[in-house]
C-alpha cells in the first residue's frame, strides 16, 4: 500500500504533470548539481569566487519581491475562524479557483519533492514538511533555512505525519498568484510567485500560520521571534526573545555585538526569525528556533550594523535581488557609503545612480551555523528558557525606547496595541503606520482575537513567566534623524531588562508601563545627552489617548472573540492616562 506522502506526490504530479520527478535528498552533490543547472539556465550567477565562494546572485521577476498580503487567504471552514485581519477563502471555493492554476503547471518542468524537518532532528517538537515545487530557487534555499532531504523522511520514518505545501511558480504574475493555508487539513498551497515567505512553505506558511494553528490546538505557541542569547559577567546566561515586524531588527538584534564586551557581556544567537515556545515543567517557558537558516535583509548591512551577519554571508550564500559590480562582488546601499563604479543594478541594468542599486527588500539566504556567534544551544531540541520578551515597532515618534509591562496580562495588551511603520518586506504603502499585534499580523494563521485569548491563557499556565518589554529602536527627532544609536548599542536596553527580570534597575512609573529612572541604562562609553534620553522616554499623554482610540477601534472589528480582559486593560490604560 502507498503511504499518505507517495499517494499525495503521485496525485500532485498528475495534477501538475512535470516532464521529470525528482526526490532530494538534501546531499552536497545534488545541491552542486542544482546549483550548475541554475547558472546555466541564467536562474544564478556566480558571485566573485574568491572574495565570496559559494556565492550566487538571483534576480526575481520585478514584480515578485517581497510577500502580497492581499494574496495570502486562509481557507477555514468559517471566516470568523480567518478572522477579520485574514483574507479568507471558503476551502471549496479556494480549491476550485487554484486547481486549474496547478493542472499542467509543472509541465516542461522538473517536480521536486523536498522533505524538510523544521526543528531540530531527533528533537521531540520537530516537525516534518514535505514541500513540492518546481523551483530549484527554492529547493536551495530550502536546504539552507531547514533540515532538508534524508535527515526529515527520517523523522517522518514512514509515518503520515507532515504538512504537505504545494508550490509552483506558474507565470508568476501577481493575477494568478494565491498563497493559500487550509488548517483543518494542515496544507499549503501557493502559486505564482519564487519570493520568500510566498514559496519557501517551511517558513512563514509553514512554523507561523500553520504552526500557530497547531499550537492554539496543543497549548503551545509559534512567534514571529528572534532568540538571542546573552552572558553576563560571571557566567550567567539569560534569553530573550522579542518580536519585531518584518524589516523592524529582528536579525540585527539577535547578532548584536556587544559595546560592553570587555565587561564580559555577550551575546549570542539563537535565531533570527521564528520561535516556537512550549511550557516547561519548572514553569517557564522554552523556546526553539525551528529554522537552520537566515533569510535576512541586505540593505543596511555592513561591518559596522551587523559584522556578524557580514561574516555569516561570506561564503555559500543566495542573494536576491542585490546589485553587483564588475568583479561580481555583491553591492546594496548602506554596504559603503558610495556605490562602486560599473555597478549592475538588481534589475541587471547598468546602474547610473538613480534609485536604488538593490531592491530595498533585496535577501540573503545563508546557513546558521556559520554565524560567527551562534551559540552552542541554538540546536538543542529542549530550547532555551525565556526571561523577558521583548515587542517593538517602528514608530518615529510617541512610543518610548523601553517600556515594561505591570504584568502579564498588560503586557499582552502592550503587544496587541503594537503599531509599526510598513516596511519593503510585504507589498503595501511604506511608511504608514499600521497596527501589527505581536508582530503578527500577517502570520497568525486563525482568528487574532482568540489567538489573544491563547495568549492570556498561556501567561495563566505559566509559574515564572517571562518578563514583558516595548521597545523602539526608530524615534526621532523634528529633522528626522534618529534619537538612539540602536544596532550594538541596544545592548544596554537588553541589561536595563535583565535587571528587572532579577528584581533590580531603577524605574519610573508612567501610565503604559515602567521605563527607565535617570541613570538607571548602563550608558558607559555611549554619548547620548541628557535631553535626549528623557525626549526617548517621555510619554506624551496626549498622543497616547490617540493610540487608545486607534486600539479601540482596531479590537472592535474582533466583536465577540475579543477577551475581555484585553478591554479591561485597554480601560484600565485609558483611566491611567486621564
Ligand atoms: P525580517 O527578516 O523581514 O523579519 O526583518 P528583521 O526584523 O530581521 O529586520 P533586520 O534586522 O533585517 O533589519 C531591517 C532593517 O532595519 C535593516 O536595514 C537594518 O539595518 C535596520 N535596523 C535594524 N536594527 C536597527 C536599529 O537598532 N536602529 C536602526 N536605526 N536601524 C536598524
Ligand atoms: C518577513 O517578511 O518577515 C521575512 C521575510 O522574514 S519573508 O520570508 O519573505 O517573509
Ligand atoms: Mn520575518
Amino acid at each position: 500500500m502507498a503511504t499518505r506522502l507517495e499517494q499525495w506526490v503521485d496525485e500532485t504530479a498528475r495534477l501538475t504533470k512535470p516532464d521529470n520527478l525528482v526526490w532530494c535528498d538534501g546531499s552536497e552533490a545534488e545541491n552542486d548539481r542544482l546549483l550548475g543547472a541554475m547558472c546555466d539556465d541564467g536562474t544564478l550567477t556566480r558571485l566573485n569566487e574568491e572574495l565570496n565562494p559559494g556565492c550566487y546572485l538571483h534576480r526575481s521577476h520585478s514584480s515578485d519581491v517581497a510577500r502580497t498580503e492581499h494574496l495570502t487567504f486562509i481557507c477555514s471552514d468559517q471566516p470568523a475562524d480567518a478572522g477579520p485581519t485574514n483574507n479568507w477563502m471558503a476551502p471549496a471555493e479556494a480549491r476550485a479557483k487554484v486547481t486549474p492554476l496547478f493542472d499542467g503547471a509543472m509541465s516542461g518542468r522538473t517536480m521536486f519533492v523536498v522533505p524538510y524537518l523544521m526543528g531540530p532532528p531527533g528533537a521531540p517538537h520537530s516537525k516534518v514538511g514535505i514541500e513540492i515545487t518546481d523551483s530549484p530557487y527554492v529547493v536551495a534555499n530550502m536546504r539552507t533555512m531547514t533540515r532538508m532531504g534524508q535527515v526529515a523522511l527520517d523523522q517522518l520514518g514512514g509515518g503520515d505525519h507532515f504538512v504537505p505545501g504545494l508550490h509552483s511558480l506558474g507565470d508568476l504574475s501577481p493575477e494568478r498568484r494565491f498563497i493559500l493555508h487550509f488548517p483543518q487539513d494542515r496544507l499549503i498551497w501557493s502559486v505564482g510567485s519564487g519570493y520568500g515567505g510566498n514559496a519557501l512553505l517551511g517558513k512563514k506558511c509553514f512554523a507561523l500560520r500553520i504552526a500557530s494553528t497547531m499550537a492554539r490546538d496543543e497549548g503551545w505557541m509559534a512567534e514571529h521571534m528572534l532568540i538571542l542569547e546573552l552572558e553576563s559577567p560571571g557566567g550567567q546566561v539569560d534569553y530573550i526573545a522579542a518580536a519585531f515586524p518584518s524589516a523592524c531588527g529582528k536579525t540585527n538584534l539577535a547578532m548584536l555585538v556587544s559595546p560592553l564586551e570587555q565587561l564580559g557581556y555577550h551575546v549570542r544567537t539563537i535565531g533570527d526569525d521564528i520561535a516556537w515556545l512550549r511550557v516547561g515543567d519548572d514553569g517557564r517557558l522554552w523556546a526553539v528556533n525551528p529554522e537552520a537558516g537566515f533569510f535576512g535583509v541586505v540593505p543596511g548591512t555592513n561591518d559596522h550594523t551587523n559584522p556578524n551577519a557580514m561574516r555569516t554571508i561570506q561564503t555559500n550564500t543566495i542573494y536576491t535581488n542585490v546589485a553587483v559590480d564588475e568583479s561580481g562582488v555583491p553591492w546594496w546601499e548602506g554596504k559603503s557609503k558610495t556605490p562602486p563604479a560599473g555597478l549592475t543594478s538588481w534589475q541587471g541594468t547598468p546602474f547610473a545612480g538613480e534609485g536604488k542599486a538593490a531592491h530595498p527588500n533585496s535577501r540573503f539566504t545563508a546557513p546558521a551555523r556559520q554565524c560567527p556567534c551562534i551559540s552552542p544551544k541554538w540546536e538543542d531540541g529542549q530550547g532555551v528558557p525565556i526571561s523577558a520578551f521583548l515587542f517593538g515597532g517602528r514608530r518615529a515618534r510617541l512610543v518610548p525606547l523601553v517600556a515594561q509591562s505591570f504584568d502579564w496580562n498588560h503586557g499582552v495588551l502592550m503587544a496587541a496595541m503594537m503599531g509599526s511603520e510598513m516596511t519593503a518586506a510585504a507589498v503595501g504603502e511604506v511608511g504608514k503606520v499600521r497596527r501589527d499585534p505581536m508582530a503578527m499580523l500577517p502570520f497568525c494563521g486563525y482568528n487574532m482575537g482568540d489567538y489573544f485569548g491563547h495568549w492570556l491563557r498561556m501567561g495563566a499556565r505559566l509559574t515564572r513567566p517571562p518578563l514583558i518589554f516595548t521597545c523602539n529602536w526608530f524615534r526621532q527627532d523634528a529633522s528626522g534623524n534618529f534619537l538612539w544609536p540602536g544596532f550594538g548599542e541596544n545592548l544596554r536596553v537588553l541589561l536595563w531588562m535583565l535587571e528587572r527580570a532579577r528584581g533590580t534597575g531603577a524605574v519610573v512609573e508612567t501610565p503604559i508601563g515602567f521605563t527607565p529612572a535617570p541613570g538607571a541604562l548602563n550608558l558607559d562609553g555611549l554619548d547620548v545627552g541628557a535631553a535626549t534620553l528623557a525626549e526617548l522616554s517621555r510619554v506624551d499623554a496626549e498622543g497616547w489617548r490617540q493610540e487608545v482610540a486607534d486600539t479601540r477601534a482596531f479590537f472592535a472589528q474582533f466583536g465577540d472573540r475579543l477577551p475581555a480582559d484585553l478591554t479591561a486593560q485597554l480601560t484600565a490604560l485609558e483611566a491611567r492616562l486621564g
